[in-house]
């Protein structure tokens, strides 16, 4: 995967690049990245890349001319890639689009300051707005930033095989059970038993459970549009039948008959 950034701030990215699975990525080919400076394209004494709104109003507008001038670089660079502008009226980044644009070969993100873009930059130089949540940020590149992340991630053999098996969880929209490690006990809190069992089949089921509970209660929105496994289907209803002892035991003694009943 090919990245290209536009961005009035280039040297934002160098600490994004330089660390972790992004850089592996990058030393091993996996993706390639580069930034380009929008004021590179930018003429006049001052340079300025950006310009009072026409009609008035408070802010600024990022100009036309040296966003179109760099996009049509980027292009030059990469002719394929797909060109998309962070805005928070862009179709909304989730891991399903993660996954669908993981496929493509390149990306150039451009990346707004100020109040936005000249609406001519989006009409004729964009193919997709995208929005990473509903909050305002400062400017584009944190948000480019976060979609090269969980992109790279995707991207086969950027991930050793412990950690690809734990993309399948989101993609499949259940939330991850809890972890462990040594020590085994920590301030008086100890790791579950069936961990330490090493029967697998068990610890199988557990972790099972727990993302099914976690997810339940957590993001209960998660598990509604979500095809179900028999397995998982069969815990579901054990619980059902777990709290319905709960409500039949208080029917039969009484609200009063048990402690912390009213
Ligand atoms: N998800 N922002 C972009 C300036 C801007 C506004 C309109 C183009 C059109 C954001 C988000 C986000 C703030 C980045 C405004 N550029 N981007 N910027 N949420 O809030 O992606």
């Amino acid at each position: 995967m090919n990245f290209i950034v536009l961005t009035i701030f280039p040297k934002m990215f160098n600490p994004f690049w330089e660390h972790g699975i992004i850089r592996k990525a990058i030393e091993q080919e996996k993706i390639s990245v580069s930034a380009i400076d929008i004021r590179d394209f930018a003429t006049g004494k001052h340079r300025s890349t950006d310009d009072r709104p026409y009609g008035g109003g408070c802010g600024m507008v990022m100009k036309p001319e040296p966003l179109a001038a760099a996009i049509r670089a980027a292009t030059q660079e990469a002719p394929f890639a797909k060109r998309i502008l962070l805005t928070p009226q862009g179709r909304r980044f989730d891991q399903r689009v993660a996954n669908e644009l993981a496929a493509l070969n390149g990306l150039i993100l451009i990346c707004g300051r100020y109040e936005g873009v000249d609406e001519r930059i989006c009409q004729d130089f964009i193919d997709d707005e995208m929005s990473i949540g509903d909050y305002i940020l400062t400017g584009g590149e944190l948000a480019a930033m976060i979609m090269m992340d969980a992109l790279t991630r995707l991207i086969p053999g950027v991930l050793g095989d412990k950690d690809s098996a734990e993309k399948e969880t989101f993609s499949d929209s259940i939330l991850k059970h809890g972890q462990y490690t040594r020590p085994s006990s920590f301030e008086g809190h100890d790791v579950p038993e069936v961990l330490l069992s090493g029967n697998h089949k068990d610890i199988d089921q557990w972790r099972l459970e727990t993302s099914l509970i976690r997810t339940f209660l957590k993001r209960p929105d998660l598990l509604e549009n979500r095809a179900l496994s028999q397995e998982e289907i069969k815990i579901l209803k054990k619980w059902c039948i777990d709290i319905e002892k709960i409500i039949h035991n208080q029917s039969i003694l009484g609200p009063g008959a048990l402690p912390g009943g009213q």
